[in-house]
């Protein structure tokens, strides 16, 4: 085990949400881990995130929500940052050691929080599966899936390049975040370029995955948590494809 800041508390964590890809993130990590924790199974829009208490922790009214040490977390990339930073890691687990290490795991985390999830599946999330909250926006849908093609072809070389993950050997908070926003593209039908639908199934491979899938999802996963690989050829000099666009 490798540690940094480690949290000396006998207080358990607590995790509040339940049934999102989002959620997930922070199961895995707790998985990852092997950190013990107690959590209540609050769905979105269910009603359980306006109640009166679920808003004073939240009053944004989102999960997942974490509670350790008397602190309460509400983004999930925010969350699985501290347990990596509070927590001892496994070995295996990426430790930044330096602030190039850092800073080469936050600029994954931010891409990943900002280009994929927020810009592109969020906005097909609220415009097609929420329109009746959100409203229709059939532009900004094709606009966004367009927008997550484009991201991903432009990085696509830099995936499985250095090792297995994205930071070389060891595995760290940013292949979660980015596994699940592969996982969600696959609830809409998005075909990823080869490099990712192999770095797809190495991670969700890893057995804290599937315990946390169980977790997350215990009637059953969505139906499709697999991509599906973009047809035509791959040139990883270029990173172009020759097929044509999806
Ligand atoms: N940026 C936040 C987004 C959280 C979020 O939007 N959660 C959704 C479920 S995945 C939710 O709780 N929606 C309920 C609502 O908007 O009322 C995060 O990554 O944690």
């Amino acid at each position: 085990m490798t540690r940094k800041e480690h949290v000396a508390t006998n207080e358990k964590v607590t995790v509040w949400g339940m049934g999102t890809i989002r959620s997930l993130r922070v199961y895995w990590t707790l998985e990852e881990l092997g950190i013990k924790y107690d959590s209540f199974p609050v769905h979105p829009r269910s009603g359980q995130t306006y109640e009166p208490e679920f808003l004073k922790l939240n009053p944004r009214h989102k999960v997942p929500v974490l509670k350790h040490n008397g602190m309460v977390i509400t983004e999930s990339a925010a969350i699985i940052e501290y347990l990596s930073e509070a927590f001892a890691l496994p070995e295996g687990f990426f430790a930044p050691q330096s602030t190039t290490d850092r800073v080469r795991l936050r600029e994954w985390s931010f891409f990943v929080m900002s280009e994929l999830d927020a810009h592109t599946l969020y906005v097909i999330r609220r415009h097609v599966h929420l329109k009746h909250l959100y409203g229709e926006a059939h532009t900004a849908v094709c606009a966004a899936e367009a927008y997550f093609h484009d991201q991903l072809d432009a990085v696509a070389s830099s995936v499985g390049r250095h090792g297995p993950y994205l930071l070389g050997d060891q595995f760290s908070t940013a292949d979660v975040l980015l596994t699940s926003c592969l996982d969600w593209a696959a609830e809409y039908g998005l075909a990823v370029p080869q490099p990712f639908y192999d770095y797809h199934l190495r991670c969700v491979s890893r057995p804290a995955y599937l315990r946390a899938l169980k977790t997350t999802f215990p009637d059953s996963p969505p139906p499709d948590m697999t991509p599906k690989m973009r047809s035509g050829k791959w040139d990883p000099s270029t990173s172009v494809y020759s097929g044509t666009k999806p």
